[in-house]
């Protein structure tokens, strides 16, 4: 049984206990990307989910924005160890992007303007726990951070939230995507430190 000392539980115990083993705090925001930032035009814009039967449901910029708009302030976690704290984005979730999209399949590749992709299980883009994001602290999305939209998925390390995304793949069966073919965790929870494949 530990005595806890008044004054003793700092700021940065506060700070610790917030971040996912082996993450350091920045308040700046990185950029990291494999390849150029591809320019996107709003008038031509779609995301396009497509599913294991190949049903396709395509929406415009226009048809983004016209869906329920979520304001999530979330965490960032990239697993080159930097982590930042609340950040607020405007997008809507993939919740109602998918309400209507019949499938049986459990896993996701998605796609981006540019060629990046990445996987993940279709039950973490759901329950609130994923959005398309096209702002962040209440302004445009960045190019440089993915705009016009991005994925957002902050519970899993920061290369799972698609940056310039195009469109979804339901898949039946799991197929690794840009990082995750080069060695990195095939999931990628930062709190159980899941880096690279073995991890
Ligand atoms: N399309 C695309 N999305 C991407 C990447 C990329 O190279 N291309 N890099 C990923 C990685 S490794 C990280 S850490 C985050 C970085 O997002 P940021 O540049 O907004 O910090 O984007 C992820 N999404
Ligand atoms: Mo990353």
């Amino acid at each position: 049984m530990g005595i806890v000392t008044p004054g003793f539980r700092g700021r940065r115990s506060e700070e610790a206990a917030e971040l996912p083993p082996g993450q350091y705090l920045t308040s700046d925001f990185p950029v990291l990307s494999a390849g150029p930032t591809p320019q996107v035009d709003l008038d031509t814009w779609t995301f396009t989910v497509t599913t294991e039967g190949y049903e396709q449901t395509t929406w415009t910029w226009e048809d983004l924005l016209a869906l329920p708009q979520e304001h999530p302030t979330v965490d960032l976690h990239c697993v080159t160890r930097w982590s930042k704290l609340g950040t607020t984005w405007t997008g809507v979730s993939l919740d109602v992007l998918l309400e209507d999209v019949e499938t049986a399949a459990d896993f996701v590749l998605v796609h981006s303007y540019g060629g990046y992709t990445t996987n993940l299980p279709l039950e973490d883009l759901l329950d609130g726990q994923a959005w398309i994001v096209h702002e962040l602290e209440g302004d445009p999305l960045p190019s440089a951070h993915g705009g016009p939209a991005r994925l957002l998925v902050p519970h899993l390390y920061l290369w799972k939230s698609a940056k310039w995304v195009s469109g979804l793949d339901l898949l039946t069966e799991d197929e690794p995507g840009f990082w995750e073919q080069l060695g990195y965790h095939e999931y990628g929870d930062p709190w159980r430190e899941q880096r690279y494949s073995g991890d």
